[in-house]
């Protein structure tokens, strides 16, 4: 065992969980084109980021609060790919919202991830919030609010931080940077060149991560929650990582970024890279892969099929969540 605590074991789990969110993604584009999913937020790309990030938290303890970009994560965290499914197309037993949200609006109350809106920063106040409720319960949990670079011009972005440092709260920030925010360049976006150097403005360390490695940011999470835990405060890290596919479904990415770019963005698929990794550590054979692959087409199998026929929600419950009963 490495001396940040990962066994060949959690390190496999990992890079099954990212080929899992890989996997289920495709197949989430796959219903789309079909006809037979509304919308898609692909999180391919960004799996080292959200899974190693996932992997250093007290999973189904600690609050996570995601964006529409987690979806490795939210797997990650505990969430099936049958509920995932459920999810996307809309149905009555969806644990995310009952098929009331629109697709990627992740939420699990028994798994500890927090509903959110699509008002882009709003989940980082949210998880400062959970933070100071914490603090004060003394329930030894850490919170993590998930976003992109983005959203970082938003104002709810520079309140939670401001909020958590001064209360020194048990929050840890997790920014996906992927560059873009949809179409718009980061350069376009704000006049310095990492988000993590935002941090300093607040009282807080600013970490910078390769977010293609899911080792390197397993442990500078787990850092930064052992740190709040300590009632030392929040931390900002900055996960550098791409995005290789369009931001949604609805989008067409060749209007803003050349196929060349992409390409050689690639040659840093988060994947990729693992596996290497994982094979010559020996931990990764021909053999357990081959197995793994047919594990997970199996498993997206089932999840459509599972979530295809089960049933839409009971327009009668339309209100239901929205209005009191009288
Ligand atoms: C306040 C607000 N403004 C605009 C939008 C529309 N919108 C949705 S996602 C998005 C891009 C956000 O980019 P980023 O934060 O970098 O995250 P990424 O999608 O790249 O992971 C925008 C502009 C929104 N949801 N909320
Ligand atoms: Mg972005």
């Amino acid at each position: 065992m490495a001396d940040n605590g990962l066994t060949p074991e959690l390190m496999l789990d990992m890079y099954y969980h990212m080929a899992l969110a890989r996997a289920v993604d495709d197949r989430m584009w796959i219903l789309n084109r079909q006809g037979r999913a509304p919308v898609v937020y692909t999180s391919n790309g960004h799996e080292a980021a959200q899974v190693g990030s996932a992997f250093a938290l007290n999973r189904g303890e600690d609050w996570i609060c995601p964006y529409y970009r987690d979806l490795a994560l939210v797997l990650a965290y505990g969430m099936t790919p049958r509920e995932v499914m459920l999810h996307l197309l809309g149905r009555a037993d969806d644990p995310n919202s009952g098929g009331r949200q629109m697709p990627a609006h992740w939420g699990h109350a028994k798994l500890h991830i927090l509903t959110g809106g699509s008002v882009v920063a709003t989940q980082d106040v949210h998880a400062t919030g959970l933070a100071l409720a914490s603090k004060l319960l003394k329930d030894g949990r850490v919170s993590v609010a998930y976003f992109g670079e983005g959203s970082t011009s938003q104002g709810e972005f520079h309140e939670a931080l401001n909020f958590a440092a001064v209360h020194k709260l048990p929050v840890i920030f997790f920014n996906e940077n992927n560059g873009y925010a949809i179409s718009v360049p980061s350069r376009k976006q704000m006049a310095v060149q990492d988000v993590a150097a935002r941090a300093q403005g607040y009282g807080m360390p600013g970490v910078i991560v390769d977010g293609n490695d899911p080792v390197k940011v397993y442990e500078v999470v787990k850092e930064a929650a052992d740190r709040a835990r300590r009632g030392e405060g929040p931390t900002l890290i900055e996960a550098k990582t791409y995005r290789f596919v369009p931001h949604s479904s609805d989008d067409d990415d060749r209007a803003y970024r050349t196929r060349e770019e992409v390409q050689e963005a690639k040659k840093r698929d988060p994947l990729i890279l693992f596996e290497a990794r994982l094979r010559e550590a020996g931990i990764l054979t021909d053999e357990k892969l081959k197995a793994m692959q047919q594990q997970i087409k199996d498993v997206v199998n089932d999840a459509t099929e599972y979530a295809e026929k089960a049933p839409l929600p009971d327009p009668a419950t339309l209100g239901d969540h929205v209005y009191g009963s009288l």
